[in-house]
């Protein structure tokens, strides 16, 4: 008796250490068509590369892997640093990053800028996985960083948690060889409707490089707020920008703040481009120099969300020497092309005034040595080929193709990711109608108005305008999950857009959001895991 009770406890160890074994073995085999939050794809990336080819087999990358680099390049071995830093927290290796003496072997990652394809451009890259090593190949850093994202995203969603996850980091054997199909793909935050911090605005930069956007448009004044310390007019920011919608606190960046986000999008590959809205939405400039008034009195501060009530004297001499100021001090720390003048909805400001200062404006902004953007309603003015137009509503726009001037496109009835997704949303605005994430995913920027086709595009931008936005939960419910559908039409050939892959691969990156901590929309058009 005693003893069929010690064999049997003898057995139902055993059975317990068997099952406890079987418990810890990192094989996961996973099937399914449908994404899981451990299987590496390289059908998972958005935006979708240019071509992927399977080519049998996979590459594990394991506790021994690290990444190595051509020797002697700072800026390679910075952007492998950045992609060690991604994968050190999930994985818990001890990631190294190595220059290569010759080509490794044996599971690690190679960076590399030697023997790329001249036709990969700017931006391209290659990636070529075998069991032995998964090689990234650009001719320009900038194609490096965007390969590492795809290699972020190839692995399996889990990869993206910020703490250990024990389960097996392999990837299918292929080749990707990738693209953009614009120059210009970006993303606009407004910081003047209401105000975020620099950490936010870098959390949000962070996430548009997961998606390979590579412009990041600041609108740093309008009516309730200036956001930007100018030193030759400190008021503008100090006062003008002491208040946000509703009243709220406000703030403003200093220019070494400013500084610091313009090298921290360098860093992720993206110029900043700085916006100063004006003859109109100008009331926290009115309100901080009485002097720019046509009757020299100065308005109060505003708090609501109101447009077209605002303007400068645009026939007062200090106008423009306020304007010369403002742009001087925003050049000389804007390492990028690009000073986005707003010039939208200024009906305070007649025909005859507006052409007259917008030309007086493009001649400032060209004297520091940098292009002009506007908004549709400066495409009626004469404007330097150099200029660029960013269409939103108006059909003006079709005087920009009549000058041959490059167009962003942002219609607000696809784009303004401030609409709502529907009735129920609480954030957003709806007055260019709900945006859900089919909508604004499925159509083409080069098909969509009559006149505008690929030749007059430089490119595609979402906007985000802050009205009814405060923190960075709300930045992500926004923008996510339509972000990413944006990114896409950026980057990737036409012909390869499709509602019916594209969601499901957004139910994969659902998985990596949640890793992420990232606050999104749910929305029931995606079949979210
Ligand atoms: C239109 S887009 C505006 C902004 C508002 C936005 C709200 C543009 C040039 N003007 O001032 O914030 O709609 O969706």
């Amino acid at each position: 008796m005693f003893n069929l009770k010690r064999n049997t406890i003898i057995s139902y160890f055993f059975l317990f250490v068997f099952i406890m074994m079987l418990s810890s073995c990192k094989t996961v085999t996973v099937t399914s068509d449908f994404p899981s939050a451990m299987e590496g794809s390289l059908n998972n990336i958005i935006p979708k590369p240019v071509s992927v080819n399977l080519s049998g087999g996979t590459f594990l990358f394991d506790y021994d892997s690290d990444i190595y680099v051509d020797p002697g390049n700072a800026e390679t071995a910075f952007i492998a640093e950045y992609l060690a830093n991604k994968l050190r927290p999930s994985t818990g290796y001890n990631i190294f990053v190595i220059p290569a003496q010759e080509i490794p072997d044996g599971g690690n990652i190679y960076l590399t800028m030697v023997g790329a394809d001249p036709s990969l451009g700017e931006e391209g890259y290659e990636i070529i996985i075998t069991e032995g090593l998964l090689t990234l190949k650009a001719l320009k850093p900038a194609g490096l960083f965007r390969g590492v994202q795809t290699i972020r995203q190839i692995f399996p969603p889990l990869i993206d948690a910020e703490s250990i996850k024990d389960i097996k980091w392999e990837i299918p054997a292929g080749v990707i060889k990738d693209y953009p199909r614009f120059e210009w793909r970006g993303v606009m935050l407004d910081v003047a409707r209401h105000f975020f911090s620099v950490e936010d605005v870098k959390s949000y930069i962070d996430m548009a490089a997961y998606y390979k956007i590579n412009r990041f448009h600041m609108h740093l004044a309008d009516d309730q707020g200036w956001r930007i310390l100018i030193n030759s007019w400190p008021n503008l920011a100090v006062y003008g920008g002491s208040t946000e919608v509703g009243g709220g606190e406000g703030g403003y960046y200093t220019q070494p703040e400013y500084e610091d986000i313009v090298k921290y999008a360098a860093e992720r590959f993206i110029t900043i481009v700085p916006e100063i809205d004006m003859p109109g939405h100008t009331n926290a400039a009115l309100a901080s120099y009485p002097e720019l008034n046509k009757d020299g009195i100065a308005p109060p501060l505003y708090t609501g969300i109101k447009v077209g009530f605002s303007a400068l004297d645009v026939r007062k001499d200090i106008t423009y020497k306020f304007i010369d100021d403002v742009i001087r001090e925003l050049a000389a720390i804007t390492p990028g092309e690009y000073i986005h003048i707003g010039g939208d909805e200024a009906p305070r400001v007649d025909s005859a005034d507006y052409h007259y200062f917008i030309g007086r404006v493009q001649k400032i902004v060209h004297s520091y040595g940098k292009k002009l953007i506007g908004w549709d309603e400066i495409s009626v003015t004469e404007l330097s080929p150099t200029s660029l137009v960013q269409h939103w509503v108006n059909p003006e726009i079709s005087h920009a193709v009549k000058q041959n001037v490059k167009i962003i496109m942002s219609p607000a009835s696809r784009m303004y990711i401030d609409m709502k997704y529907d009735s129920t949303t609480v954030l957003g605005l709806k007055w260019a109608g709900y945006i859900e994430v089919q909508h604004g995913y499925d159509w083409d920027p080069a098909s969509f108005r009559d006149g505008i086709t690929e030749e007059n595009i430089i490119g595609v931008e979402a906007p985000l305008w802050a009205e009814t936005i405060n923190t960075i939960d709300d930045i992500e419910y926004l923008a996510f999950p339509r972000l990413p559908g944006y990114a896409e039409m950026g980057w990737s050939p036409v012909s390869l857009r499709d509602w019916e892959d594209y969601k499901k691969r957004l139910a994969n990156h659902g998985l990596r959001w949640t890793e992420m901590g990232i606050n999104f929309y749910k929305s029931p058009q995606v079949p979210w895991k």
